[in-house]
């Protein structure tokens, strides 16, 4: 008894078309909420039923809560899609959707609240048996407490903000001398832009790999679709995902991906996760640092290793039906690279450049995958993220995966915006990445070096 007929999707761009898709093909009506800047968007053009939701800001159309929900009650929509981004990981939008009778596609609003706080989220990972970094068990609540914190872990430390995630609101501490100052600043940063200035601490790793566990529940089967190696990233925006991981070995794996069961469990989590870790690979050890409770910009990447639809599946835990596979029903085959298309100029620190779209051709063939908003003469509005399109390639292995990406790359023409695909070209050639040797400061150390830079990670 399928209780969603009508699905209201609160976001936009490429994501925006595949929650479309899943929901064609679930016989499910999809209907788009817009804002003034997407009006000729491929999500309102494909999708059953669109809606204007205000202008082209993000805080007067795709972050206005109340406006989102009332368009999707109007539009006589069963249920909400947050896609990622946006509302996605809002805790307050779930709970608001949930109260005005929408099924809200994602995990429940207490476990996003849960995992939101990411103190609270690395404390339940202790408690699951989930290896952390050193560091403090709860927020810190004195200079002093941080001191002997540092005296015990050792220097340096990254001082995180509960309620950042994402690398937003981090910051490296290399002595005890500069540690006040540190936690001054970062709290005051924290509460201006998170509206909580709560702290805590870790000993600070690197170099490591950045290393993340798919799970998807309804809440009782609980189970994991293997990991994503989002090591290749600047300024905590991810270029290139990919996987199996090249720096996991098997028992590794079996370790990381169970760990990120035994997390998921413990919390009873339902629809899709992530669970990041960073991972010392010359050491051969992980630790949890986040839970991400939506729909990641990569899933992708899992769907071809596995054949699972994600966001489908998503709909129908959230449709009350429970998972349709155990774990030994997953299997993970080959190999998968992700390149993410962006309007950003490298040789200007990636630099966001919007503009018209003249050329747009992209590549198809053997194993290639194209999620993408875009066509000639789209019009990249400048208020949103700069992604064009997500490229990615199946190889039986690796080594077929990266000369896939090497001809896909050579067969992508876009002109009227500068874009990533030459970065990605100039990566695939690489030796330390086609070895597989890179952590997350390789782009900015190795290979941009001497270009500006706006962050100290
Ligand atoms: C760390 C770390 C090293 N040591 N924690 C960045 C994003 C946020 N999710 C956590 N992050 C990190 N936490 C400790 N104790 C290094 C990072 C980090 C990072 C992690 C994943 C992907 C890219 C990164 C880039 C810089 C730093």
């Amino acid at each position: 008894m399928q209780r969603i007929k009508s699905l209201f999707v609160a976001n936009r761009g490429e994501i925006a078309v595949r929650i479309i898709r899943a929901c064609r093909e679930l016989g499910i009506a999809a209907v788009q909420g817009y804002s003034e800047a997407d009006q000729d968007s491929l999500a309102v053009k494909f999708a059953d039923k669109s809606v204007c939701i205000g202008a082209a800001p993000s805080k007067e159309s795709y972050l206005n809560q109340k406006v989102l929900i009332d368009a999707a009650k109007a539009s006589g929509a069963d249920a909400i899609h947050p896609g990622y981004g946006f509302l996605s990981e809002n805790a307050e939008f779930a709970e608001q959707c949930e109260k005005a009778g929408l099924i809200y596609v994602g995990p429940q609003s207490s476990v996003i609240r849960l995992m939101g706080d990411k103190a609270a989220a690395r404390k339940l990972a202790h408690e699951a048996g989930v290896p952390i970094t050193m560091g403090s068990p709860d927020p810190i609540t004195s200079p002093e407490e941080a001191i002997e914190i540092g005296k015990r872990v050792g220097y340096p430390l990254l001082v995180k903000a509960a309620a950042g995630g994402g690398g937003r609101g981090m910051r490296v501490v290399t002595q005890e001398g500069e540690l006040r100052e540190s936690l001054e600043r970062a709290a005051a940063e924290a509460s201006a832009a998170f509206g909580d200035g709560s702290l805590y601490i870790e000993k600070y790793l690197s170099p490591v790999r950045h290393v993340e566990v798919q799970v998807i529940g309804d809440g009782n089967n609980i189970i994991h679709l293997g990991e994503r190696d989002c090591t290749i990233q600047r300024r905590h925006q991810k270029l290139v995902e990919e996987g199996p991981s090249p720096a996991l070995s098997p028992a590794l794996r079996e370790r990381i991906t169970a760990s990120a069961v035994a997390l998921a469990r413990h919390v009873g989590y339902r629809s899709a996760g992530t669970l990041e870790y960073i991972v010392d690979a010359a050491k051969q050890e992980f630790y949890f640092i986040e839970m991400n409770t939506r729909i990641q910009v990569e899933h992708p990447v899992t769907e071809m290793l596995t054949g699972l639809d994600l966001v489908k599946m998503q709909i129908r835990i959230a449709d009350g039906e429970p998972l349709a596979i155990k774990q030994s029903d997953v299997r993970v085959s080959g190999h998968v690279i992700e390149c993410r298309i962006n309007a950003e100029d490298p040789e200007k620190g990636f630099m966001p450049r919007p503009g018209v779209l003249g050329e747009y051709t992209a590549p198809s063939g053997p194993g290639v995958r194209i999620d993408s908003h875009a066509f000639p003469g789209y019009k990249l509005p400048p208020h949103y993220d700069s992604l064009i399109a997500k490229l990615l390639v199946w190889g039986s292995d690796r080594t077929e995966a990266l000369a896939r990406m090497k001809r896909a790359l050579g067969e992508f023409k876009i002109s009227g915006v500068p874009t990533t695909i030459e970065f990605h070209k100039r990566l695939i050639d690489e030796s330390d990445f086609v070895e597989g040797d890179v952590h997350t400061r390789y782009v900015k150390e190795k290979m941009w070096a001497g270009h500006p830079t706006q962050h100290m990670l």
